[in-house]
């Protein structure tokens, strides 16, 4: 009965090391994805008639780009859009009058313009406050970005 014992623990000894394998795979793509979502910041572009044209696309659960520079006191056109999906998204920027930012809009597959004129140099950061029942909201879950606006 001995080799039986022997033969159950070489077995419990081989799980072990399976599991330990998995758990280093795991753990090494985590920390790859981690690396990975680090994003360059997006600057915007000033087209010929002065205005800064950007594209946002939002969906579970990020915004594409989230991290954006432009101009202050030059016109902002965003144009925001959704990925296909059911889930609902929107996008809000706390409204800063005196910065001339002001934003609450829903996101739809249809893209929308949203007209800006910051006036004021600051980072201003926006996310979707959606939320299903008791779970993470959106920007918990990563739905969120930041505007900055510089000299
Ligand atoms: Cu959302």
């Amino acid at each position: 009965m001995a080799s039986l014992k022997n033969i159950y623990q070489k077995e419990v000894k081989i799980k072990v090391i399976k599991f330990l394998m998995v758990f280093l795979v795991l753990a090494g793509i985590a920390f790859a994805q981690d690396t990975g979502e680090k994003k360059k910041a997006y600057t915007a572009t000033v087209d010929p008639d002065g205005v800064q044209r950007v594209t946002i696309s939002g969906g579970s659960y990020f915004f594409e780009p989230d991290h954006i520079i432009v101009k202050v006191n030059m016109p902002v056109e965003l144009t925001i859009k959704k990925e296909s999906g059911i889930v609902p998204h929107n996008i809000i920027i706390i409204n800063a009058p005196d910065a001339g930012m002001d934003i609450n809009e829903s996101l739809s597959d249809k893209p929308k313009i949203i007209q800006l004129i910051p006036k004021k140099v600051g980072k201003y950061p926006f996310y979707c406050d959606k939320r299903l029942l008791f779970f993470k909201s959106h920007k918990e879950k990563g739905m969120e970005g930041v505007i900055e606006v510089v000299e």
